[in-house]
């Protein structure tokens, strides 16, 4: 695949098309002025900027800052690099465009998610992270660039959506309104892992965040290492990763020069590493107005917008704090497409506009051009079964009845009925023959987008997945919160991964869709609603993994991560349980070693899994988890500051 194009990938796959149609080079010139600037640091470095200011000077305008990774040069030259949207454009603000500490045309030293230092303004010299280098930005802003109100407005998508959240912390006063979307909280939780699980389908991604530059420039330094894997893509990842073997002969191939996937490699467990770079223990003491914003089916960032929302709603009563979850995959809402299809699902038209147009474009008029037409409720959530907005006043909603789900014999699935503790269920995961992640063949992909809503009868169909299912509903039921898993297993193993799925199975008589081919049968369809996966070496901590006691039945309890779904009448709910999830997740060898990203082939084994009929999944409400310790511990600390 030629660079360029892969480039492109790069932009799409976190830049985003917004639906600016009417937004172009034409429309910049003639209503922006364009500057560039670079911006001192308060440790001398200097960091690329690019100021659009509007031509119309009949009044003062708010600046809008992104800060990002992935290259500020494309918003050079009057190019509208797809946001931010044609309505925040269209209404007017000082467009800034900011290239992190040590990306493109800044200068110092990359990062990745790079630690905040506890601790309030002004700070000494030494001592800068993001959120400082966000303060020392918006403060030479409002003194250098004409025209400004003194007010500023943060927003970005994915890694932009990460610095954002960064910016809110120990915030500069002019900082009035940030909008956090699809943003990582935790490389752990986020991204390149889930739970601690790797994901493996990320492997070509560390070649965008795995060397450091060593001059200022405009195009991608790493062009080199990310054609290792994308000169030739694999049209087949599942097999291409499959033949490639554990995860070491990754290292030995592809990434045996990359700083960030040595850090990956060495850093296998929730240690102080990943600990101090998580976002979430420092987002506290916000008294401004968060808007964070996700996507239901974003396989990439779905636990940072989830979990930012809620720790800023903990921690920060002043906060005009609000989440929009809608039905999109990483960054969606951001492109218009006409229709909002998630793979094979219809869920709707024009809802990214309404997004941008509706919710959007009014917060920031509302909080920076001090327009009275905010009307925000706490949560604007999109129903994925209903296929409708909801307003909540609170997140997790606690008025709608929360529900346990029970396994039974014969693949059958109870709610709110205890089944026999004793029954067992078992099968044989074989990390040789992994169960695939999706029904379809994907290439070798950044991050997959299509499997979080689609059809799991290629799963359900495997003797190393169990299955369970309601009969058919009698009424509709709604699932609106968090979901506790509870399970009891044992295994002739000493490590397993469980992939736990909630999924809502159509009637045999559904009728099929327009807008999908005619081999895409909707009779019968078991539409993804939420997966998780988790590494059960994780089951006591995070930061000490636990191996298995071959046979000896263990808890292993986690969180998958919120819904709003409704289940029609005639519809029923369907578990799936099983151990492998490739290649979007890495498989465990299932013989416990202390590190598997330099695990050997011999340790991949079989394993007979047995999962006990004690086991529940708690559905709705705000269900109390096992969040790892020292993250509960430090949140806790900050609440009490
Ligand atoms: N969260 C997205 C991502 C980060 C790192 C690797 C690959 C993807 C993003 O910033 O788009």
């Amino acid at each position: 695949m030629h660079f360029r194009r892969i480039t492109l990938l790069l932009f799409l796959f976190v830049a985003t098309i917004s639906c600016g149609q009417e937004i172009d080079t034409l429309y910049l010139e003639k209503n922006y002025d364009l500057k560039e600037y670079r911006i001192p640091m308060r440790d001398g470095v200097e960091l690329f900027t690019v100021v659009y200011t509007p031509k119309n000077t009949s009044e003062k305008h708010p600046i809008l800052l992104n800060r990002t990774c992935y290259n500020a040069s494309k918003h050079t030259d009057y190019q509208y690099g797809g946001y931010p949207s044609q309505y925040l454009v269209e209404d007017g603000y000082i467009l800034v465009f900011q290239d992190v500490r040590g990306r493109y045309m800044s200068g110092g030293t990359f990062d990745n998610m790079r630690p905040n230092i506890p601790g309030n303004k002004p700070r000494n010299k030494k001592d800068i992270d993001e959120s400082s280098d966000t303060y020392d930005t918006i403060d030479w802003l409002i003194k250098n660039i004409d025209g400004n109100n003194g007010k500023v407005g943060m927003y970005g998508i994915s890694y932009p959506g990460h610095y954002t959240a960064a910016g809110m912390i120990d915030a500069h006063p002019a900082l009035k309104a940030s909008s956090p979307q699809a943003p990582i909280a935790d490389f752990f939780f986020d991204d390149f892992h889930h739970q601690g699980a790797f994901l493996e389908s990320y492997t070509a991604a560390f070649a965008v965040f795995g060397y450091q530059k060593d001059t200022l420039t405009r195009e991608p330094w790493y062009r080199d290492e990310l054609m290792r894997l994308y000169g030739n893509p694999a049209p087949d990842a599942y097999d291409f990763f499959l033949k490639t073997g554990p995860l070491k002969n990754i290292t030995e191939k592809y990434h045996h020069d990359n700083f960030f996937w040595k850090q990956i490699v060495e850093h296998p467990n929730y240690d102080e590493f990943w600990q101090k770079r998580s976002i979430l223990p420092h987002l506290n003491g916000i008294d401004h107005a968060v808007m964070t914003v996700g996507g239901w089916f974003d396989a990439e960032d779905l636990y940072g917008p989830l979990n930012i929302y809620k720790t800023v709603e903990a921690t920060s009563p002043k906060a005009q704090n609000t989440i929009v979850m809608g039905p999109w995959d990483h960054g969606g809402w951001a492109r218009e497409k006409g229709k909002t299809v998630h793979n094979h699902i219809y869920f709707g038209d024009s809802i990214s506009t309404f997004f941008l147009k509706d919710i959007e474009r009014n917060f920031f008029a509302h909080y920076l051009k001090s327009k009275n037409i905010h009307k925000l409720p706490e949560a604007y959530m999109f129903d994925t079964g209903a296929k409708k907005w909801e307003k909540f006043n609170e997140w997790p909603p606690q008025d709608i009845e929360p529900i346990s789900l029970h396994f039974g014999e014969n693949g059958k699935l109870f709610v709110n009925q205890p089944s026999d503790e004793n029954t067992v269920f078992e099968y044989t995961s074989d990390p040789n023959k992994p169960v695939p992640y999706t029904s379809q063949t994907e290439g070798l992909t950044f991050t997959p987008r299509r499997y979080m809503s689609d059809d799991q009868r290629h799963a359900s169909r495997r003797p190393d997945v169990l299955t369970f299912e309601t009969d058919a509903l009698k009424e509709p039921r709604v699932l609106a919160g968090e979901i506790m898993v509870k399970l009891k297993v044992a295994m002739t193993g000493t490590d397993a991964d469980f992939i736990v799925k909630l999924i809502d199975v159509y009637p045999s008589d559904h009728e099929n869709y327009e807008h999908n081919p005619d081999n895409i049968v909707m009779g019968n369809y078991q539409q993804l609603v939420r997966a998780e996966v988790f590494r059960g070496r994780f089951r006591n901590s995070f930061e000490k993994p636990d191996s298995f006691v071959p046979d000896e039945i263990s808890d292993v309890n986690f969180k998958l991560q919120d819904v709003l779904h409704t289940f029609k009448k005639g519809h029923r709910i369907m578990i799936q349980i099983h151990s492998t999830w490739f290649p979007y997740i890495d498989r465990n060898p299932q013989k416990y070693v202390e590190n598997i990203y330099k695990a050997d082939i011999e340790d991949f084994i079989k394993s007979n899994i047995k999962v006990y009929g004690s086991s529940s999944i708690e559905i709705g409400g705000t269900q109390e988890c096992c969040l790892p310790a020292p993250f509960q511990a430090r949140t806790e600390q900050f609440i009490k500051d």
